[in-house]
């Protein structure tokens, strides 16, 4: 079974908005903004949605710039197929929700360590700001088993 998920992170004048998920899958970890999208919704409106809720930023300008693929031991019949944008305007100041506390980092000072294991891999790529794709697996303890990585110029054909 495919989930298809998003994963928005803003960037300002070298620094990157992450958000601390204070609560449910993946808490305690610095992470974009995002979540699944759902029914009835495009990829582009579940982002939108996702970071208005998460941080109560409105995207004005957005890119799509990777798709991860992240699949775990635990659970073999799923793949998450995580679109990453990068947002470049927004309106309104991002602020701390029910699920998210913003905060910003420099791109030297990115907190790897409070972050999926998966991140050091790929987020150095959207910093430098070029394309990717990946496929992780995770082990029961979210640790990375197995991973590819690739650079790309094209996302276009497998959206849809
Ligand atoms: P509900 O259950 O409705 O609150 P929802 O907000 O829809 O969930 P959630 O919070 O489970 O979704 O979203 C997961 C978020 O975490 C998505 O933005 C994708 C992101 N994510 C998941 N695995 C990740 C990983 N290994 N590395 C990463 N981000 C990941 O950087």
């Amino acid at each position: 079974m495919r989930k298809v998920l998003t994963l928005c992170l803003a960037v300002e004048s070298g620094r990157v908005l992450l958000g601390m998920k204070k609560r449910g899958f993946g808490e305690g970890r610095w992470n974009g903004f995002g979540g699944k999208v759902e029914a009835g919704e495009t990829i582009e409106e579940a982002a939108r949605r996702e970071m208005q809720e998460e941080c109560g930023v409105t995207i004005k300008k957005m890119k799509k710039v990777g798709i991860h693929e992240f699949e775990f031991v635990t659970k073999p019949e799923e793949v998450w197929e995580v679109h990453v944008f990068r947002v470049d305007e927004w309106s309104g100041e991002p602020e701390e929700m029910e699920e998210m506390r913003p905060q910003w980092f420099a791109f030297a000072d990115i907190p790897y360590e409070e972050m999926w294991a998966d991140d050091i891999y790929w987020l150095p790529l959207f910093l430098e700001g070029k394309k990717f794709r990946t496929r992780i697996l995770f082990d029961p303890k979210d640790n990375v088993l197995e991973k590819m990585i690739e650079e790309t110029d094209s996302l276009s054909c497998q959206e849809g």
